[in-house]
């Protein structure tokens, strides 16, 4: 088993009618599923957040979503309120198939502390055991798939190849959230990172 497929956040909250909608993230739904033939792993991760944490704008005192602040870990990005654990905008896009998804990661629990990235929390260097878990599988390449290229999949993917995995990023199977550019910078670093993009 060397290849694994990721699915990266999927859920209700980041498609149309979300809390924190991405541009046609629904219309990755069928593509996943279809790829998820084509790998003898699969692996999908869930943004899992309490209700109050620190990465929600509405629980700082006049901050605006969308708008940055600097936390112990670095600058954080103060989003509304999204995939509290138990909503429905948390659960899976109802279409998604996960039959096949070996292992689900739940991230973003911890409320002092943001989660993009399926490897590491947001200070860069709280494990969430995913590597472990491919390494165990004798996994050496892994496809990226899900929301959003420019934060959760983007993070991930860096981090996998600081992690020495062969990474490949199914652009159709993803869709960004577009801050401020934040998609082309977070394309650059992951070619400049070696990641494949597909
Ligand atoms: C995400 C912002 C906040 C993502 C998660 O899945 O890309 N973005 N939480
Ligand atoms: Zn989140």
């Amino acid at each position: 088993m060397t290849a694994a497929l990721l699915i990266i956040d999927v859920q209700n909250d980041f498609c149309p009618g979300g809390l924190l909608a991405v541009n046609e993230g629904d219309a990755v739904v069928p593509i996943i599923n279809r790829m998820q033939d084509d790998f003898p792993l699969v692996v999908a991760t869930q943004d899992w957040h309490p209700a109050n944490h620190s990465s929600f704008a509405a629980n700082h005192a006049g901050a605006e979503p969308f708008s940055t602040m600097e936390m112990p870990y670095g600058t954080q990005v103060l989003w509304p309120v999204h995939c509290v654990q138990g909503s429905d905008g948390a659960a899976f896009h109802p279409a998604l198939a996960l039959d096949r998804a070996a292992l689900i990661i739940r991230k973003g629990m911890d409320p002092a502390l943001d989660s993009y990235s399926a490897f590491f929390e947001n200070d860069r260097e709280t494990p969430t055991g995913l590597a472990g878990y491919l390494r165990d599988k004798g996994v050496m390449s892994l496809t990226l798939t899900g929301l959003a290229t420019d934060f959760c999949v983007g993070w991930s993917a860096l981090d996998a190849r600081r992690l020495g995995f062969d990474v490949t990023l199914a652009t159709d199977a993803c869709r960004a959230i577009d801050l401020d550019g934040s998609l082309d910078a977070a394309m650059g670093k992951m070619r400049d990172a070696g990641v494949q993009i597909l």
